[in-house]
């Protein structure tokens, strides 16, 4: 495997030197985070960014994300302009040797918590979820301030798409990605990038949207709907593991030729549709047990520790400080040096 880490950009306050002193990290996740939504990335573009990378002595070896813009979701006439740009960005990625495309199905907002510090008994913070109090957020004022997505929409904006989705089933959602990939995947292929989708986080229906990527079912069919290597998926303990009748390590063993990207974090569930975030070891999932299985597949590709919680004191983005993470990095390098030496 290949210990990676996600880099915000030049604008992270986690900078690629700081990241250069965790031991075993070789590869950078990262993104023209610049670029709007349903637009071409440029060579030039992601070379740039490439080349900051390079420079800092890492690998550029996932693209996460190249977001879709709602239209392909909702599946309206414009979205075959926009798979097309994606199309383009996809090769793009592809001319300059980065191996993973990593990207989402999620309606209109991306991962979400309600709670971006929930204090835990030992002095930190966490990111965490109950679902009842979704109902505290006021969406006639537009996303404002909820966490973590790379696109914020208006009030109006925010009402024409939730309208929207009202009309759209599981189904339908269903057939609308199926379509984005008929036409994704091949171009992947001959670009020599793999696609990997990540599961909806938390998996299930958000604000009353759907939301279908949300079990090891899900994802195996979404690989039988192109059915290529280039059509995989990212494993995400965190994103599966919030709901209790994921069993990750099953999914990591049953879906082992189709992951090309892993995120490795924990979750504590205290309820129903409840949890908050946790340290790496801790936690109701049991990375050991995921990486085991990944080791036994001869996974080569990237992992990162996902989110961590505040530590030491630390501000900054939510999820994405820089101690609690590096913890995390060098528990994943600890236990994949013990399983390839026992
Ligand atoms: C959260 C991340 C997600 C993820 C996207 C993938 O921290 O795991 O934002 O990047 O959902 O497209």
């Amino acid at each position: 495997m290949k210990l990676s880490f996600r880099w915000y950009g030049p604008e992270d306050p986690v900078s690629l030197a700081y990241i250069k002193q965790i031991p075993g990290v070789t590869g950078i996740v990262s993104a023209c985070f610049d670029v709007p939504v349903g637009e071409v990335w440029s060579v030039e573009k992601i070379s740039a960014l490439q080349d900051q990378i390079d420079g800092a002595g890492f690998h550029f070896e996932v693209v996460e994300s190249i977001s879709l813009h709602e239209d392909i979701k909702l599946g309206r006439p414009t979205r075959d302009r926009l798979i097309d740009a994606y199309c383009r960005s996809v090769e793009n990625v592809g001319a300059l040797g980065i191996p993973v495309v990593c990207y989402n199905f999620m309606p209109v907002f991306d991962w979400t918590r309600t709670d971006l510090a929930l204090p835990l008994s030992d002095g930190s913070n966490a990111l965490a979820y109950i679902h009842d109090d979704l109902k505290n957020f006021d969406l006639t004022k537009g996303t404002g301030t909820l966490p973590g997505w790379a696109i914020q929409y208006t009030a109006e904006e925010l009402r024409g798409l939730l309208a929207a989705f009202e009309e759209v089933e599981d189904e339908q959602l269903w057939e609308n990605l199926g379509y984005f990939l008929e036409r994704v995947v091949p171009v992947a292929e001959s670009a020599g990038v793999k696609l990997a989708i990540h599961p909806d986080d938390p998996p299930w229906p958000v604000f009353g949207l759907p939301r279908i990527i949300t079990s090891g079912a899900a994802m195996q069919r979404v690989c039988g709907l192109v059915d290529s290597p280039a059509n995989g998926i990212t494993l995400c303990s965190g994103s599966l593991g919030a709901h209790p009748e994921n069993d990750v390590p099953a999914i990591a063993k049953a879906l082992k030729d189709r992951i090309h990207f892993v995120h490795l974090r924990n979750v504590h569930r205290f309820g129903e549709q409840q949890f908050h975030e946790s340290t790496h070891p801790g936690g109701d999932v049991d990375l050991y047990a995921i990486m085991k299985e990944l080791h036994a597949a001869g996974y080569a590709g990237p992992i990162r520790p996902d989110h961590g919680r505040m530590i030491w004191g630390e501000v900054g983005r939510p999820g994405y400080g820089l101690y609690d993470r590096a913890l995390g990095a060098n528990y994943l390098l600890g236990l994949w040096t013990a399983i390839s030496r026992s």
